[in-house]
């Protein structure tokens, strides 16, 4: 089985002014592309893993070949991490319900703090990234990960993540990575969060 891009529900241009459309395209079709690409690529070798999806990858890392465990950690992480991205936007923002909105606030006090903790956490996540809300072990948490590292290889389930990679927003927000995850809020499609908690 080959890793493959996944379909978006949108077109370049639809999560603008929020996500410029040149930023999705090269994104999606360059960036991801590539983590995909690098991805078969190490898998090759080993046919035992061409039938593996890329979550059993991700949460057992530690069996891997070791020539290839950094290559699945880090595009197989890319790959994982972009897909649940796209997933989770929409040009059609909603709002939490009501159970979502009370889960969220109980871990944070206030859906506005777990906002703010959020926000805070993916703008000073130094260098490459991604920031996310995370279910481990019933609690939920705010974290960060350097680089493509994933929480589902700590046994972390996403319901949010925010890519603050430089390659997700510098055409439009050069160093103003703040002011894209203030933007960010707009094109979240929650009962996509929702349906993560499974
Ligand atoms: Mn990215």
């Amino acid at each position: 089985m080959k890793h493959e891009l996944p379909k978006l529900k949108y077109s370049y241009t639809d999560l603008e002014p929020y996500i410029d459309a040149l930023t999705m395209e090269i994104h999606y079709t360059k960036h991801h592309q590539a983590y995909i690409n690098n991805l078969n690529n190490a898998l090759e070798k080993y046919p035992e893993l061409t039938d593996k999806n890329v979550e059993y990858l991700l949460q057992n890392l530690e069996t891997l070949p070791d020539d290839i465990k950094a290559t699945v950690k880090n595009n197989g992480g890319g790959h994982y991490n972009h897909t649940l991205f796209w997933e989770q936007l929409t040009p059609q923002t909603n709002q939490p319900s009501d159970s979502l909105t009370e889960k969220i606030s109980g871990f944070f006090e206030s859906f506005d703090n777990f906002k703010a903790e959020f926000t805070k956490t993916a703008l000073t996540r130094f260098g490459s990234g991604w920031g996310w809300l995370v279910i481990d072990n019933d609690k939920m948490l705010v974290v960060s990960t350097p680089n493509q590292d994933s929480p589902i290889s700590t046994n972390q389930k996403v319901l949010l993540g925010i890519d603050v990679w430089e390659h997700a927003y510098y055409l439009k927000y050069q160093n103003k990575r703040g002011d894209y995850i203030n933007n960010f809020w707009n094109i979240i499609d929650w009962k996509i969060v929702e349906s993560r908690l499974g």
